[in-house]
């Protein structure tokens, strides 16, 4: 049978331009989020090209994790690629105006959904010694940006855990590694901005990495051959250096 992938945050940006570029692939494909109209349209469009299944539930809630997975069909369980996406930046503030509620939604997402997810899914790959999974981090998990402070220290985090798998997971033959992204076009900004008019400007004035961009390192990390893991790679547009230096044209 072909592979499936589980991928979480299906339902926009990297997580769903992945989920078309696993389609194309021949994937099948667990598609995982918490807006169920973009669910059923996932169910429809995706699953025209691959067999799909779609899984609601919010990564960060340990019950709603095991009992959404331990929900998956028969035909759907056995899981060969974890792409553990879902996650966002809540907010841009200095530590000491942060709101907490945003820093708690960080964590939520970022830490505690990419750690419920694994556990859910990792006993499965150590039993059969085989599997694969890719944690996406950030640039803002290799550096530290101003008024960055808890998303950088969620993405941190995502660095350390996605080294501790590979060490961890190294005896059963699991791979594991990290892409870390720098400024991707995708609804990111909205969240961070709470759909703020500060949000449109982001990405403007220099040609920002696509989802797509990011789709295409995934597949090619994933299909390497068994004794090749991508262990780590960080990407930026090319207008951009580092978090703070990105070269952008007037508009
Ligand atoms: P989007 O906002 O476009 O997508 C985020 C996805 O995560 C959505 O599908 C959302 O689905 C899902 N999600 C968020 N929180 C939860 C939750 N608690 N439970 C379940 N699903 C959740 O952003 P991106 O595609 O850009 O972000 C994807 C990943 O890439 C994130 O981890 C982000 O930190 C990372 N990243 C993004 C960069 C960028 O510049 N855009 C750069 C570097 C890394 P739903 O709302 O339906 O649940
Ligand atoms: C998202 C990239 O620079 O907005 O992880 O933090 S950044």
């Amino acid at each position: 049978m072909n592979k499936t992938a589980l991928i979480t945050g299906a339902t926009s940006g990297i997580g769903k331009a992945t989920a078309y570029e696993f389609a194309k692939q021949n994937i099948r494909l667990v598609l995982c989020g918490r807006r169920q109209e973009r669910l059923d349209a996932l169910q429809k469009e995706v699953g025209a090209i691959v067999d799909t299944y779609v899984l609601n539930f919010d990564v960060g809630n340990r019950k709603d994790v095991f009992e959404a997975i331990e929900s998956l069909p028969e035909d759907f369980k056995h899981i060969d690629i974890l792409i553990n996406n879902a996650g966002n930046a809540h907010g841009l503030d200095p530590i000491q105006d942060g709101d907490i509620n945003d820093w708690d939604a960080m964590m939520h997402s970022n830490v505690h959904g990419l750690l419920y997810v694994s556990k859910a899914i990792i006993p499965q790959m150590v039993q059969r010694e085989s599997g694969h999974i890719i944690n996406i981090g950030s640039s803002a998990g290799r550096e530290v940006y101003p008024k960055g402070n808890v998303y950088c220290a969620s993405k941190h985090a995502v660095a350390a855990l996605t080294e501790g798998m590979r060490i961890d997971l190294n005896p059963h033959n699991v791979k594991v590694g990290a892409v870390n992204p720098g400024l991707v076009e995708t609804e990111f900004s909205q969240v961070r901005f709470k759909g703020d008019a500060v949000a449109d400007g982001v990405y403007k004035g220099f040609k920002a990495l696509q989802a797509q961009d990011i789709a295409e390192i995934i597949y090619f990390a994933i299909s390497r051959p068994p004794h090749v893991n991508i262990a780590d790679l960080l990407v930026f547009p090319t207008a951009q250096a580092n978090s703070v230096t990105v070269k952008k044209e007037p508009i």
